[in-house]
């Protein structure tokens, strides 16, 4: 509609003044000896929409005519040239074209027009045939994909109304109309645009919008139809005229209209059958090896192989060297052999149960593990380096951590196009169109901070998920409609015909190093077997099922194709297979020697250098965190100045800025600052820091203001951060999409690239981490236990009861708690002097929850400093942002200061712990309300307050000392947040623990409750009073016991 819309108003009357402009941007030169040359574009007084012959689709194929027409009158046909003339001479609406005269009758030609004008016969039902041709040319390029041949078993047409009759094109010297009748009402929408049989062999001429012809101009319709029928509708359907880029829809079709465009060389052919024997051949050994084991096998989809091949092969063409890559369960085994190129013992000798586990950690199934490979490029000669990203079951999931370390992967070499850096993502048809990651993780790919610049789509389109089929999985017609959104053309190809899946992947390969964009390959197969090949399929496909046993192997028929071809001899054939065969047992027969199971063989992302060479980290201890009061001032003048000329701040920012040179003056730093200290001296030792998140650059809160705004120049931005030092490594802060799952998963991604970086996801509140819940639960928390693959990212997650309903108030510690590795039931066993480091590096993730900017800025800075990599997940604070007393001197900054995992009593109470009555443990924000609670009741000798900093891997040795110090206090802990949810149920028994049990835990804080805080303002102001009233009522718990 858009385009129409320009194109008419395009041939609508322009001034003068506009002509000289338009004539040179749009319409071709006119030649000299043309009359009409000198004059205006168009001085049509008429506009040409309100032609009684013309509609809005016409519009485009006389906007051709006219242009023609310019460049010669000749060009055109008479009719046309009448038209024009007329229209140019300034004919009124309706005038300009002119019928053919009646017999014997007068024409009636308007005065002024009638000196240019010649009368023709059937100009109109020239023009209408002219304009019809169009239109089907136009069907086919939109609507051809309906009637491809795509489904192999011939069962489904794409979810299409009436099934279009399978036919294979004939020849078009023996194309019958009758043949093609039903097919083209179906495209035409019955009407065929009022062509007739008679009209087959009038020539058209072909619009600028179509290749078939070739260097011909203008076609038979019989040809024309043929060519179409080649182009669209055999085993390609291409689902491209969506896309809003004329330039870009330009390309597709003459990637697909070209006569024999599609069509392979013998080499090509060679190299193609090689790979499908390798395919099929595989998947037929391990059946024959392990026929009771689970593989989710690709029988059915064997031209997977050769289609992510040739996508490889072309991209390393175009300069590609890295390729990283994510995929499901099925044929991943076959992925990791034929193209990765994994040696096949190490893959065969996973299917051995008895083989020991070699390393640390739970493991994984042979289907979810990764893989890192460089190799040469066989097609290009040139080096490649190809991951398979490890993903857990959960479907999809793996999609934005693939970008994400994609990425990296291209921040880090600088690829700022990704030329040289690309990633692959191979899908079911069930989980592409069902899962929502999908949707989220298309919508990273053109925003500039995420983008990878173009990921190429594999669908291994089998028509069945599990046990449902398509009708019962999606109500879109094809599973690839989600990938219209960022408008990357489809391309569904029948996967039994090897070159056209060969050709399509060409074509998206290409796509992809042109413009930078993702492309969708939808392979449609069929399973063979069941969901696994224990599982029979034909209790619920029966139909579908007696199809797939009818059918041939795709390597069969594709095997007498070329050898009927001559391509290959039978026995040349023959003795591949044999060939690939051998490689298979003698790797069978090595993998036997094999004794123990390496997943360290398994990673998908070596860090080269971090570790020493048996994988361990390099020394058990972390340098300092503090930093100099020199560098504390130099970073703190950054955080509160516009490193830029000329550029103007919103007042209220400067206000913010003054207040920070006012603290730096004042030797201290409020939660942002701290944030600033952290962030500033990594980047200036060398380490990348990357903050992504909604609203991130601002912060939520606006508290954190990284990136400036000039009030006076549209997006002219600044972000301080980067003018720290010439020497200093890159800072990112970018907002994100309004997207958990993805956007974390992208994040991850990103820091499983390096161990150089810090790289940090904040929530808009931490209540939304749920949404990513999946990345957490099978990414973050358990990744180094599956996949002995360490990960530094960190989660930045508000939270705190300070009565704003429900959602906006917890982050969910319990659930990061209740994940925790450590028993809470025994005392750690770890030497005194390196027992936090060692818990550290025996933990799988960090929680704290900070009440101080230095102790958030210590452990930030940690988290790069130690010797080993742990995601880390920190609560932060909301009012506690811009709460006076949560300031921090520099003094706790310095070097000699590090991380404090309680920080303890520093009150009169520390001071004379005999006379302490009662030992409160807390976390986080509630330490400053039970303070300045105690104040008021001038109970700071009786009762001692500590603040749990870290509380996974927990203090086991800090708590014991402290309660030991307190022999006659009884032992508190105090949260606000509800009993059932926060901290007490990890923390009770871990302090039992820590006492050796002689003790009792009490607990004051909200009872328990179903949602996380009261909508009410009030009660949340009485719980809390509740609470408190607990905590400092010395009576309300019946003693030490
Ligand atoms: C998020 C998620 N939900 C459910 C499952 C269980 N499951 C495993 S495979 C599968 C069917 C997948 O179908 P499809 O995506 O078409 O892939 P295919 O197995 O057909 O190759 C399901 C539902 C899962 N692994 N992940
Ligand atoms: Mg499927």
């Amino acid at each position: 509609m858009q385009h129409l819309r320009t194109t008419v108003a395009r041939l609508r009357p322009i001034t003068v003044s506009q002509t000289t402009k338009s004539l040179s941007q749009t319409a071709p030169r006119v030649a000299e000896a043309v009359p009409l040359a000198p004059q205006p574009f168009r001085r049509l007084s008429a506009s040409v929409g309100s032609e009684p012959f013309l509609n809005g689709t016409s519009s485009n194929y006389v906007e051709e005519m006219y242009y023609a027409w310019l460049e010669n009158p000749k060009n055109v046909h008479k009719s046309w040239d009448v038209f024009f003339r007329n229209a140019n001479a300034g004919a009124p609406p309706g005038a300009a074209y002119q019928s053919p005269p009646p017999l014997g009758g007068k024409c009636q030609i308007p005065a002024r027009a009638q000196s240019l004008v010649g009368v023709q016969p059937s100009v109109q039902k020239l023009v209408e045939d002219h304009l019809a041709v169009q239109s089907l040319i136009r069907a086919y390029q939109v609507r051809g994909h309906h009637l491809s041949q795509l489904d192999p078993l011939g069962i489904m047409a794409a979810n299409l109304e009436p099934t279009p009759p399978d036919i294979t094109v004939a020849s078009p010297d023996k194309l019958e109309f009758s043949h093609y009748r039903d097919r083209l009402y179906n495209l035409t929408a019955g009407g065929l645009y009022g062509l007739r049989e008679s009209d087959l062999d009038k020539v058209f001429r072909l619009p600028t919008t179509t290749f078939i012809g070739g260097n011909q101009s203008a076609l038979p319709l019989r040809e024309i139809i043929h060519r179409l029928e080649m182009a669209y509708c055999q085993h390609i359907g291409v689902e491209f005229m969506f896309i809003n880029d004329v330039q870009q829809c330009q390309w597709i079709r003459q990637r697909f209209e070209r006569p024999g465009v599609m069509h392979l060389g013998l080499e090509e052919k060679k190299t193609l059958l090689a790979r499908m024997i390798r395919s099929t051949r595989f998947e037929e050994f391990l059946q024959r090896k392990w026929s009771s084991e689970k593989r989710f096998g690709l029988e059915g989809c064997e031209s997977l192989i050769p289609a992510l091949k040739t996508i490889i092969d072309k991209s390393s063409e175009s300069g590609v060297e890295n390729v990283i890559m994510g995929m499901p369960h099925r044929g991943r085994l076959n992925v990791l052999a034929n193209v990765i190129r994994k040696e096949l013992e190490q893959i065969f000798c996973q299917f051995d149960s008895k083989l020991e586990a070699a390393d640390e950690g739970s493991g994984d199934v042979k289907y979810h593990l990764g893989m890192y490979h460089q190799r040469i490029n066989r097609a290009t000669e040139k080096n490649i380096t190809l991951s398979l990203m490890a993903n857990p079951s959960h479907l999809e999931a793996v999609d934005p951590v693939v970008q994400g370390k994609t990425k990296a992967e291209q921040f880090y070499c600088g690829d700022t196009e990704g030329k040289r850096v690309m990633s692959i993502l191979i899908h079911g048809d069930a989980a592409f169109a069902g899962q929502g990651i999908v949707y989220e993780t298309f919508h990273l790919s053109d925003l500039p901070s995420y983008t990878t610049h173009g990921t190429i789509h594999v669908v291994v389109n089998n028509q069945i998920g599990f046990t449902t089929d398509p009708r019962m999985a999606r109500s879109s017609p094809y599973p690839t409609d989600v990938a219209r959104v960022v408008n990357a053309p489809i391309f569904h190809v029948n996967a039994d015909d090897p070159e056209a899946v060969m050709y399509v992947c060409n074509v998206a390969a290409e796509w992809r190093n042109t413009f930078h964009k993702d492309v969708v390959v939808d392979l449609v197969c069929y399973r063979r077997n069941g969901h696994n090949e224990m599982d029979e399929p034909m209790f619920t496909q029966p139909l579908m099922y007696k199809q797939i046993k009818k059918q041939k192997g795709v390597l069969e028929k594709y095997a007498e194709k070329v050898i009927a071809e001559g391509v290959v001899t039978r026995e040349a054939y023959e003795e591949e297979v044999v060939t690939y065969d051998k490689i298979c047992e003698e790797a069978h027969s090595r993998s036997k020697d094999e004794k123990l199971l390496h997943i360290k063989h398994w990673l998908d992302s070596p860090w080269p250098g971090f570790f020493d060479l048996d994988g361990q980290p390099k020394s058990l201890s972390c340098s300092s965190t503090g930093i100099s009061e020199e560098e504390l001032n130099c970073i703190g003048n950054i955080a509160s100045s516009i490193p830029v000329k000329d550029f103007t701040i919103h007042g209220g920012l400067s206000r913010i800025l003054r207040g920070r040179a006012d603290m730096v003056s004042q030797r201290v730093c409020d939660w942002a600052l701290g944030e600033y200290m952290a962030f500033g001296s990594l980047l200036k030792e060398g380490t990348h820091v990357r903050l992504s998140g909604q609203d991130v650059e601002r912060g939520t809160f606006s508290h954190r203001h990284h990136v400036l705004h000039d009030q006076n120049v549209d997006k002219r931005t600044c972000i301080p951060m980067n003018h720290l030092s010439p020497d200093q490594a890159p800072y990112t802060v970018c907002n994100s999409s309004l997207s958990e799952y993805g956007v974390l998963g992208f994040e991850l991604g990103y820091a499983m690239t390096s161990p150089n970086a810090l790289v940090l996801w904040e929530a808009q509140f931490g209540d939304f981490h749920n949404t990513a819940q999946c990345i957490i639960d099978q990414f973050i928390c358990p990744g180094q236990a599956k996949w002995v693959r360490q990960n530094g990212i960190v989660l930045l997650l508000p939270h705190g009861m300070e009565g704003m309903g429900p959602e906006h108030s917890s982050g969910r510690p319990e659930r990061f708690l209740q994940m925790c590795n450590d028993d809470p039931d025994v005392y750690p066993n770890l030497p005194v002097e390196d027992f936090a480091i060692r818990q550290l590096f025996d933990c799988n993730w960090i929680v704290v929850n900070c009440s101080t900017p230095a102790n958030f800025f210590h452990v930030l800075r940690r988290q790069i400093l130690q010797p080993f990599r742990k995601p880390l997940i920190i609560f932060t604070p909301k009012s506690l942002l811009r709460h006076p007393e949560a300031k921090s001197s520099f003094d706790d900054m310095l070097p000699g200061t590090e991380f404090m995992r309680i920080i303890p009593e520093s009150g009169p109470a520390y001071a004379s712990p005999d006379k302490v009555k009662r030992v409160i443990f807390c976390t986080g924000k509630v330490y400053y309300e039970l303070a300045r609670e105690r104040k008021n009741r001038s109970m700071e000798e009786s009762v001692s307050i500590f603040r749990v900093e870290q509380l996974s891997p927990f203090p086991f040795d800090i708590v014991r000392h402290e309660a030991e110090r307190c022999p006659n206090a009884d032992l508190v802990w105090c949260q606000e947040e509800h009993k059932n949810q926060g901290y007490y149920d990890y923390v009770k028994p871990r302090i039992r623990t820590a006492v050796d049990r002689l003790r009792p835990v009490w607990y004051a804080g909200r009872d328990p409750a179903a949602a996380p805080a009261t909508g009410n303002k009030q009660n949340h102001l009485l719980e809390l009073q509740r609470f408190l009233d607990t905590a400092f009522n010395l009576e309300a718990f019946p003693g030490i016991q």
